[in-house]
């Protein structure tokens, strides 16, 4: 079976390198010739763990090709993104677009599977009317499913292939299909129902943990208060054999987790108040983020101040900015009259108009060093040895280890801790 994959992002690449490395034929799609050119040319455009060796192999064994257009091929697959609009709501365009791409390629007896994350009935009502158009007879011609993904970026490759899937398919051969074709590398089970629940169950795993972190947030806020550490707190009631508390941070970003409940939302209405709520409350740690922050300054009497934000990917050991919650954080902070500068080691290319400098050039300006994503490198920091401008540190992911830096002089705050 040959398999053109249409998206090659996050998602894409990984899926149709992994096909490629296990003897599949696979042609990579992306209407950005950039990402086209970075797989003919072996040069990534995105950062994952163990991608490079297995594109270079994937490419040099044959198994792989891309272009800007699809070909025809058995199975298509469609991984393109489906953000939110301005106002909150689905933006499905893409699927639609991708959908309608393949329709001129498609032949009897061909597979259409959306890996997408995407509200509950876009199968059916996006892809389907675009389907259609291709004469076959959807479900007994033309098969088709959902297949989401569910791996973490960073471990990509990993979950790949340990990862259960649900397969929800249009028609019953339309999942059986899908779950045979993702055997090729899938050792995890492989679990079949319809489209519409696979839509539900992928959107609410990612609410369910934007909820939990929400309670997270709301709980850290009220610790502040209460001065106790929520940190602590949360490690004590995660013992309990039913309880797992979420942690809190400055944010919540990527493209998945404060996306996805917005569809359940939109769907959801008056019914979705859970839902609603808690991305409002994760919605509003970068401002309290920044406050915390004006407050320290405050209280050290420190004016006119330069604030050091550290990390600005939105999570540890990624090089995604989407969404990110540091972003946010900047504004909130530079609204609140600080100039902030920034440092990454992950981020090559800087989407913020913040400037960013070296980690050197950083610890020099900054009255105070807000560490807001936990990368391996600030986990390794040792502050002994720093050479920074300022000695006070405010830790907003618990990546740091208060007693070596209190004991290394640094005045330590941390996001959900009262103390100091
Ligand atoms: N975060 C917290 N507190 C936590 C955990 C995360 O504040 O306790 C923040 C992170 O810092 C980050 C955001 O949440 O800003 C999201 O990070 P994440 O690690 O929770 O999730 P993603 O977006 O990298 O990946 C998620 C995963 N979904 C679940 O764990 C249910 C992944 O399995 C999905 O495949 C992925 O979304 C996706 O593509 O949908």
């Amino acid at each position: 079976k040959s398999i053109c994959v249409v998206g090659l992002g996050y998602i894409g690449l990984p899926t149709a390198v992994m096909f490629a490395n296990h003897g599949v034929k696979v042609h990579g799609v992306d209407v950005n010739p950039a990402a086209v050119k970075s797989i003919q040319e072996k040069q990534l455009h995105i950062e994952e763990n163990g991608l490079q060796e297995r594109l270079n192999k994937a490419v040099d064994e044959g198994f792989l090709t891309a272009s800007t257009t699809p070909v025809t091929s058995d199975v298509y697959i469609v991984a393109v993104p489906s953000p939110i609009n301005p106002d909150n709501t689905a933006n499905l365009e893409y699927v639609r677009q991708a959908t309608a791409s393949i329709v001129p390629f498609v032949k009897k007896g061909d597979l259409v599977i959306l890996e997408s994350t995407v509200p509950p009935k876009t199968v059916e009502n996006v892809m389907l009317p675009e389907l259609v158009k291709s004469g076959l007879e959807i479900g007994t011609e033309l098969y088709v499913s959902h297949s989401p993904e569910r791996v973490i970026p960073g471990r990509i490759f990993e979950e790949l292939v340990n990862n259960d899937r649900i397969v929800g398919g249009i028609s019953q051969k339309s999942a059986e299909l899908t779950k045979e074709l993702y055997e090729t590398f899938v050792k995890g089970e492989i679990h079949l129902t319809d489209a519409t629940t696979a839509e539900l169950v992928k959107v609410m795993e990612n609410t369910y943990r934007d909820v939990n972190i929400a309670f997270a947030n709301e709980l850290a806020k009220m610790a502040e208060k209460l001065d106790v550490n929520i940190w602590e707190a949360i490690k004590f009631a995660n013992y309990h054999p039913r309880v797992n508390v979420h942690f809190p941070g400055p944010g919540v970003g990527g493209h998945c987790i404060a996306v996805d409940p917005w569809f359940l939302v939109e769907l959801g209405g008056e019914q979705a108040q859970i839902i609603h709520l808690s991305r409002n409350t994760n919605d509003s740690m970068p401002s309290f983020t920044a406050q915390k922050t004006q407050a320290i300054l405050n209280k050290n009497g420190i004016a006119g101040a330069t604030v050091g934000a550290f990390g600005l990917a939105f999570k540890g050991n990624v090089d995604d900015m989407r969404e990110s919650p540091s972003t946010i954080v900047i504004d909130e902070l530079q609204k609140l009259g600080l100039t902030v500068v920034s440092h990454d080691p992950h981020i090559k290319q800087n989407k913020h108009e913040t400037q960013t400098q070296s980690m050197q050039e950083a610890l020099e300006q900054s009255d105070i060093l807000v560490f807001l994503t936990d990368h391996k490198e600030f986990r390794e920091l040792d502050p002994a040895t720093l050479n920074a401008k300022s000695k006070i540190v405010f830790d907003t992911k618990n990546c740091l280890n208060r007693e070596v830096w209190e004991k290394a002089g640094f005045q330590f705050h941390l996001l959900g801790d009262a103390k100091n």
